[in-house]
């Protein structure tokens, strides 16, 4: 890949003179204009993705303005008082016709591929429901000990040191590194959005419908998300929090959580859990 290196060292370099630094998080930052450092596969296709049009961008600009000033240059009334009556072209017409469609098939074939990579969800190791509310979102463990509970958000006198705020959570959704996770997701009153920046996801909520979308967590850390669609006065209000943890950790969690969440079961869900 001709942009890993840049792909790598540029986010950092950018970090590196924007951010004092701080210890790492995957949350936002002040004046941070780069992508979040990814987390999983999806986010380093899209990071790629991206720099690769920013570079193809970034050429056609300088190649519409080198044009336009070489034009005014060459074509102004002083330096040519003689316009000549030239109208058609057609080698140019073909040139400025098929190139554009060459770059854009160029780009189609890699955004597609990205697409399918996105949607298509391999086989879940692990499935977690996020259901979003009007202005929390609650969560669904279903083939992981049957529990629910809800990640309403800190308020900011509560704040722990070091917990961001607008972001930390009462409940982080802890899940396993290295895992493909499936997220299928909705909501209970208006559409809201799931949403991990890290991760390279962002899925509507709709009410009565199931979305999904995946992705595998390559490092420990806590990672931060926002409900992304407006969904009403306290929208800025429900954030996501994923605690990423080893596949040992997260088998004595599941333990502790059905535990911990046991009153809470999603409804009728109860009697199954009984048995
Ligand atoms: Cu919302």
């Amino acid at each position: 890949m001709p942009f890993s290196r840049i792909r790598r060292t540029l986010p950092l370099a950018v970090a590196a003179a924007l951010v004092p630094l701080a210890a790492h998080a995957d949350q936002p930052k002040r004046w941070e204009i780069w992508h979040q450092q990814p987390a999983s596969s999806i986010m380093e296709t899209i990071n790629d993705f991206h720099l690769q049009l920013m570079v193809i961008s970034v050429l056609i600009v300088v190649l519409v303005l080198g044009l336009l000033a070489y034009c005014m240059w060459k074509f102004n009334e002083r330096a040519n008082p003689e316009p000549s009556r030239t109208t058609h072209n057609t080698l140019i017409e073909v040139i400025w016709t098929a190139v554009p469609v060459m770059i854009l098939v160029g780009i189609a074939i890699p955004s597609f591929k990205l697409l399918y990579e996105e949607d298509v969800i391999p086989k879940a190791e692990l499935t977690v429901k996020a259901i979003g509310h009007q202005w929390y979102w609650s969560y669904e463990y279903p083939d992981n000990g049957n529990f629910s509970f809800d990640a309403t958000m800190v308020d900011d006198k509560d704040l722990q040191p070091k917990q961001p705020r607008l972001l930390t959570t009462a409940n982080p959704v802890v899940l396993p590194i290295g895992t493909t996770v499936r997220v299928i997701t909705t909501a209970t009153d208006v559409i809201h959005a799931w949403a991990v920046p890290a991760f390279g996801v962002k899925v509507d909520s709709v009410p009565g419908r199931l979305n999904e979308l995946w992705f595998k967590i390559d490092r420990i850390g806590t990672y931060y998300g926002q409900c992304s669609e407006l969904c009403g006065v306290n929208h800025g209000f429900m954030p996501i929090q994923v605690e990423a943890v080893t596949k040992e950790r997260y088998a004595q969690w599941v333990e502790e959580a059905k535990k911990k969440f046991a009153s809470s079961m999603p409804a009728g869900d109860e009697r199954l859990a009984a048995r």
